[in-house]
């Protein structure tokens, strides 16, 4: 039986980089079907919603879901639940994707394009895993008028106890894989919710007593992260937290064009995208980095497919182009999205 394969390119440059992705996952010879969806803002201009019946349906049939960026200001206007990015969000609740693995690493040859001078840039090597279905993203919103008559904003955040006890195992698994350290990063000196978050990771680092726990607060850990990014192994943290973070470690690893995520949840199933947006300023101009799609396709292979082997091929390949000076314009090339990906499959 063939493993069917979502395709959602969404807007921007997101079509751009996910059909890149998708034509190394066919350079692989493996049994894979591809059924294509639109999502985000395409799909509202498409069927009226971001996340049509068609395309949520789509999504649970798959073996996994490749998908490329949502986003962009024309949608800005729209109610909240309409916009673009409202897809991803409901693709993770509806699926259960709770969990986000977001591998950041230095890339040999890419020490210039780091913000980090090069021998610090040259110690990245983490991933942070991200809770997806909780915090302020899921919490309850809503707009009214505070008591001196000011309009006011309202996300709750919050966080029960079986939500941070899953994705703190995800995190102490994680780092079993790896050098055995795990970062717990919240912000308990302020916040209730991670006071809880805490007091739970403590708890259940009773049954990984082989991987070392430490805690770090949410502003240290921005601060460490360009200061001193190689004493992380894998950190475990909030939606909001890991969301912004991710971003800054992107920098540190060339660009936020090379990193590649996972969105996993009980099942097999995973979503898998690159942590880039839809960048509009640069769509349809072929001037997009393909190698966080493309990282995220070998992802893709390797946690819901098992293809461990086929995903190793994938980001050597990306390793030998990056090394042998395949260049976009992010990391100061001029290769084209297409271009780059052709010396990635050259190399497969
Ligand atoms: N490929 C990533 C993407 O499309 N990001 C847009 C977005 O809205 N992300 C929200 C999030 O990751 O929580």
């Amino acid at each position: 039986m063939p493993h069917l394969i979502a395709v959602l390119p969404g807007d921007g440059i997101g079509p751009e980089v996910a059909a890149e992705a998708r034509r190394v996952l066919e350079a692989t010879g493996l049994d894979l079907v591809f059924e294509e969806a639109p999502v985000g803002g395409a799909a509202y201009d498409a069927a009226g919603h971001p996340l049509p019946p068609a395309t949520l349906d789509l999504a649970h049939r798959a073996d996994a879901i490749l998908f490329g960026a949502v986003g962009d200001a024309r949608y800005d206007g729209l109610e909240r639940a309409l916009r673009p990015e409202q897809a991803i969000l409901g693709l993770r609740k509806e699926l259960g994707l709770f969990a986000n693995l977001r591998p950041a690493k230095l890339f040999n040859g890419l020490e210039d394009a780091s913000a980090l001078r090069p021998e610090i840039a040259a110690t990245i090597d983490l991933v942070i895993v991200r809770e997806l279905t909780g915090d302020v993203y899921f919490g309850l919103k809503s707009r009214g008028t505070s008591a001196e008559g000011l309009r006011e904003g309202r996300d709750l955040m919050r966080y029960d106890e079986a939500e941070v006890a899953r994705i703190a195992r995800v995190g102490f698994e994680t780092a079993r894989t790896r050098g055995s350290r795990l970062c717990s990063v919240d912000k308990a000196n302020v916040l209730e919710t991670s006071q809880l978050w805490r007091d739970v990771v403590i708890e259940v680092a009773a049954d990984y007593p082989d991987v070392a726990l430490t805690h770090m607060y949410v502003d240290n850990a921005a601060m460490q992260l360009v200061r001193d990014p190689g004493q992380f192994d894998v950190i475990v943290t909030g939606n909001l937290f890991g969301d912004i973070l991710s971003d800054q470690a992107s920098m540190c690893a060339g660009s936020i064009g090379m990193l590649p995520s996972a969105a996993l949840g009980a099942t097999g199933k995973g979503l898998y995208e690159p942590i880039h947006g839809s960048a509009p300023d640069i769509a349809g101009q072929g001037k997009a980095n393909p190698c966080a799609a493309i990282l995220s396709a070998a992802m893709l292979l390797r946690h819901s497919l098992g293809e461990a082997a086929a995903a190793d091929r994938i980001e050597a390949a990306v390793a030998a182009a990056i090394a042998g000076g395949a260049r976009t314009a992010d990391l100061g090339g001029n290769l084209s999205t297409r271009g780059m990906a052709d010396r990635i499959l050259a190399g497969l």
